[in-house]
């Protein structure tokens, strides 16, 4: 009878605790309640990367893989007007056919550079790092291939004079890796650097960093590295998709960076890293979790992992997070790409026709629209 009583009231303050909890997560995140910021048509079907230019005018890339009938593109939203429109189709690959614009980001010297994922074309090092040449109006001169002999290009930065960017599937035996490159301006200043086939990324100058994935039962996901941001120290933050492994390469005196050091590594919790954006006012890495339909942050000083937003599958018509792929503070807000492709494991389970950008209110505090420390 005794042990009852003590049992119903262990559980009796483990409910309370429980409903405390909860409530206290319900109020957190409200005030993050993600609405719609743009519906697509059909055009946009699998929207991905975001940027920003010096004006606050946003770009996003669409590789379109879900509806391959309509061609990769960079949309543009006028910050003034609101409104969108195509900035430009992606070059095609002379191979593959199709254009699939990923990671975004502007040069301080307003060219243009995108991530060409040819990895669902094919896996065969058809990807690469492309490079859009701007004129004084804002208007699109010429594309041209920076880097190649990509597996998957997935995230791209641009910091001082070097680009930064993710390869997610090395494709090696035994071992599921993805790495980081950094390859300075110089070095295509002439024609495209070709990266080393996989098998020698030891020998390869370019490549800074290597993660590796460990799968999960239930998703079977090799993929690595995929998002990547520095903060403004110049650190560089890159998360592995197929298992949320979130690590930082912390920048040397001398400007090199020290091997990847596991700051998360619980998939329990935060099983699948996307994209990752850097938010200066608060000094928090933005972090989307690609499986369970959240937005996450790294508290870079406490050390915390802490969580904006998570919702259950939804094809996001009302706002909400349907697989949520590229973050970026724009101001006082935080817009998000829901990129829609489902993989197995993942909370999305319909590759729905609601094509959606979400948008998260920051409260006060946003950053400038030239964000440096993207
Ligand atoms: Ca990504
Ligand atoms: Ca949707
Ligand atoms: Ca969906």
């Amino acid at each position: 009878m005794k042990r009852m009583v003590w049992a119903g009231l262990v559980c009796g303050l483990a409910m309370t605790a429980a409903m405390q909890m909860a409530e206290a997560t319900e109020t957190m995140n409200e005030r993050y309640r993600p609405k719609l910021f743009k519906q697509f048509g059909d055009h946009v079907n699998t929207p991905d990367g975001l940027t920003q230019d010096r004006h606050g005018n946003i770009y996003m890339s669409a590789p379109n893989f879900v509806d391959p009938s309509y061609p990769g593109a960079i949309m543009k939203m006028d910050k003034r007007t609101g409104k969108w429109s195509i900035f430009m189709t992606a070059l095609v690959h002379p191979e593959t056919g199709r254009g699939a614009p990923m990671g975004i980001e502007f040069a301080e010297d307003g060219t243009l550079y995108y991530c060409d994922n040819q990895y669902f074309n094919n896996k065969n090092y058809k990807s690469r790092i492309m490079r859009v040449v701007i004129d004084k109006k804002g208007e699109p001169q010429r594309i041209e291939p920076v880097v190649e002999n990509i597996k998957l290009a997935n995230a791209v930065r641009v910091r001082g004079n070097a680009i930064y960017f993710t390869d997610t599937f090395f494709d090696l035996e035994g071992k599921n890796l993805g790495g980081v490159y950094r390859v300075p301006f110089s070095a295509f200043s002439q024609c495209p650097v070709r990266l080393l086939p996989k098998a020698q990324w030891q020998q390869d100058p370019y490549c800074i960093g290597v993660t590796e994935t460990t799968p999960l039962s239930h998703r079977k996901d090799a993929a690595a590295a995929d998002g990547m941001c520095l903060d403004k120290e110049g650190n560089i933050y890159v998360g592995n998709f197929g298992d949320g492994h979130f690590y930082i390469m912390r920048v040397q005196r001398d400007g090199s960076y020290a091997k990847p050091e596991t700051l998360i590594h619980d998939p329990k919790i935060f099983p699948s890293c996307d994209g990752i954006c850097y938010y200066p006012h608060k000094n928090w890495v933005i972090i989307t979790d690609s499986e369970r339909n959240a937005v996450r942050y790294w508290d870079i000083k406490a050390g915390t992992l802490g969580l904006l937003w998570e919702n259950g599958d939804t094809d996001g018509a009302d706002g909400l997070l349907d697989q949520p792929c590229e973050p970026m503070v724009w101001g006082d807000k935080l817009i998000v790409v829901n990129f829609d492709m489902k993989f197995p494991g993942l909370l999305n389970t319909v590759n729905d026709n609601v094509h959606t950008v979400s948008v998260i209110d920051l409260g006060t505090g946003g950053c400038p629209f030239l964000n440096l420390f993207r």
